[in-house]
């Protein structure tokens, strides 16, 4: 049974879902409590959404391409989503859906744990604890991760951002990627190769509207951002909004950065007026690249039997 848990500080409030260890919604505590989270509007609908809202996304993140993967001289059967050559965020059992228990909670923090068993493509049981943490105008979220096996773990948050949600969609959002390269995809999202972001759309080492970039791709199999940043910073990167002067700045020590501009409707009400959610927000989802074990130029997300897993994302808002 899912439980709704809110944290809090004098700047932020933040409520968490224990089932996905999810972020239902990040409010900004000014003269008013500001969300900035495009979320559905009924938590019944956040709880099963295949747009991921808020949630924690594992074993893997990103698209596991079948029909299987290599690991130790053991080949390891991808269980694909229907209709697809790859599973996408840990499939129909990922940690999306899962009910974490509540292992501590304090008022500004509380770690959620699961215990994920073996399956047929993933080896081994793997423990797994998100721990949310409210440190002044900052979310801070750790993943931790042990394995009774090598397997594959690449863990993120799945946040959708707008820092004006009743001013529309984020195209004049302005967005700043310290990212010289990204993944190219083709039509299946099939990772071709690295290429720098000069004179692309996807340039944003210095900040500039994300409006170009997007539409520049709306012709393209993904319709917007849905591409991996190579990130060569802890500051991934940052997103400000020119109306309201918020800011949003993401740190992670993570090598990479999934970016999406919500391209695919909803077919869920939401909060926000876009129609369908179509780039009404945008995602920073900091990971190792997907599909990284069929890729030796790209990490492998492989977790070692017994090796500790860790990583943090922060996003720290200016207000
Ligand atoms: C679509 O391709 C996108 C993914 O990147 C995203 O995570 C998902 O919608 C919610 O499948």
């Amino acid at each position: 049974m899912n439980k709704f848990i809110t944290l809090e500080n004098e700047h932020l409030k933040t409520v968490i879902s224990t089932l996905g260890a999810g972020i239902y919604q990040i409010y900004l505590k000014s003269n008013q409590e500001i969300p900035v989270l495009v979320t559905n509007t009924n938590p019944d609908d956040y709880l099963t959404s295949t747009n991921y809202y808020g949630k924690s996304i594992g074993r893997i993140s990103g698209r596991l391409f079948g029909p299987n993967y290599q690991l130790n001289q053991h080949v390891y059967d991808v269980e694909c989503n229907p209709n697809s050559p790859f599973m996408l965020h840990g499939g129909k059992d990922g940690l999306w859906i899962k009910t974490f228990d509540v292992v501590s909670q304090k008022s500004d923090e509380v770690i959620l744990a699961y215990v994920d068993p073996e399956t047929n493509t993933f080896p081994g049981e793997l423990s797994v604890r998100v721990w949310y943490r409210l440190v002044n105008k900052t979310v801070h979220i750790e993943y931790q991760a042990q394995g009774t096996k090598d397997t594959l773990c690449n863990l993120t948050n799945h946040v959708y951002f707008n820092l004006n949600i009743d001013g529309g969609d984020i195209l004049d959002h302005h967005l700043m990627l310290n990212a010289r390269k990204y993944n190219v995809l083709d039509d299946q999202y099939r990772f071709i190769k690295q290429a720098n972001v000069a004179q692309t759309p996807f340039d944003f080492i210095q900040p500039k509207p994300l409006r170009n970039g997007v539409l520049a791709l709306l012709d393209t199999a993904q319709k917007g951002l849905d591409h991996c940043f190579i990130t060569n910073s802890n500051h991934v990167g940052s997103l400000f909004d020119p109306k309201t002067q918020r800011r949003l700045n993401v740190y992670s020590n993570y090598p990479s950065v999934v970016i999406y501009t919500h391209n695919f409707i909803s077919k869920k009400p939401l909060n926000t007026s876009v129609p369908q959610g179509v780039h009404s927000s945008i995602t920073f989802e900091c990971q190792y690249e997907p599909d990284g074990i069929h890729h030796p130029i790209l990490n492998s997300a492989i977790l070692k039997k017994n090796e500790p897993y860790h990583h943090f994302i922060d996003f720290e808002f200016e207000f």
